[in-house]
């Protein structure tokens, strides 16, 4: 970005300096005199915006070919959150208007904020991290969602714009993912959460819906694979059957794709239902994530924030359909054939991920209600795994 050709700016700030959503941001912003005469004391003003409170800092006089740095700290809104922040950040310099974007345009060094999420400790039954699960019909973009998320929680130094593609995301007809997959956010990521990836809700899929269950008290291990056959999952499960898990599940995100609402079958739609309801008797808070929209509202995928009342209709039927609140729909924008990382992709998933963790600490508030913070399963873990009866 330049003011004029006599002066040369650019706004840093160092690596690794990370920002939470609605906390100060420290910037440099570096003015270089090209000319061979020197440049009077100014000021620079950064432009308030949604986010940020106006901020005038004094720029010093400037000798001939020389550079002055100025820090900045600004002052941020109250109660912003990410809808809030704009892409660019403006600023007034020699009369000239200026505007920097965030590098390579992804959410980049804002994903601090999701840090705050974490189980509560002291307990020693308390989980050292959230467990979250993508579950939902099959194709729905579990896996899809699981690369977007981590795409976003990549702090971006500037130089490596890929976007991820960790799980493999294909969909069609045939089940993708076909085992049970646990992504180490907490150990990739500075995060207190770990995501897992499922196979997906279809006819020849979880027959036994105990299956269901199982997945979500923390029964089933990472790599646990699909099987049409219940006799080969007893049989696995006898032989670790001694094995003691605890990865008891805390929030669920429930995956259902936009033609659920307008063009599936009612018996399919029921099991979905059925399915979902099992969820809800264990406790959870599942928030449903339609998928896929901008199959019918191509806008969303540049512009994810943009039509509003289609979101606020396709999210009311949802509710409906699911009998809960419509501020638990949500939908999703997925990278799919994107070269470059998206801003307002990464914003969308970003509130998606901060509602689930927020659900996850809901539902462990609960228990440490209930049980005083002994996971509700204490007992029976320490009497093995009991697979059911035939
Ligand atoms: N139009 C559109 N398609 C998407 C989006 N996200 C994912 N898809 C496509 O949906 C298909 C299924 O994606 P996956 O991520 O494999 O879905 P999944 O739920 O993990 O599927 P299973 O593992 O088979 O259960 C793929 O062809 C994706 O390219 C999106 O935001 N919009
Ligand atoms: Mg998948």
């Amino acid at each position: 970005m330049s003011a004029s050709r006599q002066l040369e700016v650019s706004l840093g700030w160092s690596k690794g300096n990370l920002f939470s959503l609605g906390s100060q941001e420290r910037y440099t912003l570096e003015v270089k005199n090209n000319e061979q005469k020197a440049v009077e004391a100014q000021d620079v003003i950064l432009k308030e915006d949604t986010y940020r409170r106006q901020y005038i800092a004094r720029l010093p006089r400037i000798e001939a070919n020389q550079k002055v740095s100025v820090d900045f700290t600004t002052e941020i809104k109250e109660r912003v959150t990410i809808k809030d922040l704009p892409y660019k950040i403006c600023f007034t310099l020699a009369r000239t208007q200026l505007s920097k974007s965030f590098v390579n345009n992804g959410l980049g060094c804002y994903n601090r904020g999701l840090e705050s999420f974490k189980p509560k400790s002291g307990k020693s039954k308390s989980p050292s991290v959230y467990n979250l699960l993508l579950f939902g019909t099959a194709g729905a973009s579990k896996s899809s969602f699981l690369n977007t998320v981590s795409t976003m929680l990549r702090a971006d130094d500037g130089r490596d714009n890929m976007i991820d593609s960790t799980a493999a995301a294909a969909g069609g007809a045939d089940h993708t993912t076909r085992r049970l997959h646990r992504y180490m956010f907490s150990k990739n990521f500075a995060v207190n959460f770990n995501i897992w990836d499922t196979w997906g809700l279809a006819r020849d899929a979880y027959k036994d819906t105990k299956l269901i269950e199982m997945l979500v008290d923390g029964k089933l291990p990472s790599e646990w694979e699909m099987s049409e056959s219940l006799d080969m999952h007893r049989a696995k499960f006898q032989k670790m059957k001694h094995e003691k898990l605890e990865t008891q599940m805390h929030g669920i995100i429930f995956f259902i794709p936009q033609m659920f609402v307008t063009d599936i079958d009612d018996e399919e739609q029921q099991r979905v239902k059925e399915v979902f309801q099992i969820l809800i008797k264990k406790c959870y808070n599942p928030m449903v994530v339609v998928s896929k929209v901008d199959e019918i509202y191509r806008e969303l995928r540049d512009h994810p924030f943009t039509n509003a009342d289609m979101a606020t209709n396709l999210r009311r039927r949802v509710a409906d359909a699911f009998a809960i609140p419509s501020n638990n729909v949500r939908y999703a924008v997925n990278y799919l054939e994107e070269q470059q990382r998206s801003f307002e992709i990464e914003c969308l998933a970003y509130e998606t991920i901060q509602q689930a963790l927020e659900n996850c600490q809901s539902f462990e508030d609960a228990r440490i209600m209930q049980y005083g913070g002994m996971s509700s399963k204490g007992k029976a873990d320490e009497d093995g795994l009991i697979w059911p009866d035939a």
